[in-house]
């Protein structure tokens, strides 16, 4: 074959799992392994980490379950988790529907390896929950200022596009990497068509992984991971059970089952220094 150009194989690079613990909206009577305080999250994540999560997507709650903007929740959680292993740590800026915007960027305090961002609004469910233009702009400055790398959280094609305007025109530092959401009712659906669509919209070369909330989740996640995906993300963030009707016991239990469907698909499970690699974090 010297000589001869060859097209890079489809599954060549391993596939980062990423996990989101705790998330803004499920609660304990919904799930009741449901991590709250730093402690916890920090257990459930290091938990994941050995089942095969490379990266954690980071919520905090206050300890009756309210979704939290407590910096020091923040702090603890990722000190916890860096003392026992080497995942990537990764706060959302998107809080919850109700919080101010300042309150979404109290995870950049605790100096994390990486910062989800919001690049439009949409419903979410029957709330609303609203990312101006000038908001993102102040989110990726704050990110900017303590040299917190991004990734773009596009719940439909819009906020793709508004992110490429974002790196054009040097709205955002630190490189661009995006996580694909399916399904959060009011956003784009979970079905094959809006994945290739939101793949399509995807310049080449970027990080990009595959989030999907509901009955289609697996199937999402799968096609995905065919498709080249850099991730997937699991957790109670964004589903409770394991298989219909069935409450997952842990977070590790459903990135557990994530491992072995993506090694089942052909492709192998990234260690963390893959995972930063892969994310274009080194
Ligand atoms: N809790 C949602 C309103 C993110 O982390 O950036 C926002 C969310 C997305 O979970
Ligand atoms: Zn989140």
């Amino acid at each position: 074959m010297s000589g001869m150009l060859r097209a890079r194989n489809w599954d060549a690079d391993p596939v980062v799992i990423v996990v989101a613990p705790t998330g803004a909206e499920v609660t304990r009577a919904m799930q009741p392994a449901l991590p709250h305080t730093p402690n916890e999250i920090a257990a459930s994540a290091v938990e994941c980490a050995a089942a095969g999560a490379a990266a954690v997507h980071l919520h905090v709650r206050e300890p009756d379950g309210r979704p939290s903007a407590n910096p020091d929740y923040f702090r603890q959680t990722i000190e916890r988790i860096r003392r026992q292993s080497d995942m990537i740590t990764m706060v959302s800026t998107g809080g919850s529907v109700d919080m101010t915007v300042e309150e979404r960027l109290s995870g950049l305090e605790a100096a994390p390896y990486l910062a989800g961002i919001e690049t439009g609004s949409l419903n979410f469910g029957d709330d609303l929950f609203l990312t101006s233009r000038p908001q993102s702009l102040h989110i990726a400055k704050a990110a900017a200022d303590r040299c917190i790398p991004l990734e773009v959280e596009a719940f439909e094609l819009g906020h793709i596009h508004a992110a490429i305007r974002m790196i054009e025109a040097g709205e955002l530092s630190g490189g661009f990497r995006v996580n694909l959401v399916f399904g959060v009712p009011g956003g784009i659906d979970a079905s094959p068509d809006s994945l290739t669509a939101m793949h399509r919209a995807l310049p080449a070369g970027i990080p990009w992984t595959v989030t999907a909330i509901g009955r289609h989740q697996r199937r999402m996640l799968s096609l995905g991971i065919l498709l080249g995906a850099t991730g997937v993300r699991v957790g109670f963030e964004d589903n409770i059970y394991v298989r219909k009707g069935q409450l997952a016991r842990s977070n590790a239990e459903l990135v557990e089952q994530i491992a072995d469907l993506t090694r089942s698909l052909g492709r192998q499970i990234a260690t963390c220094a893959e995972a930063r690699s892969l994310f274009q974090l080194n």
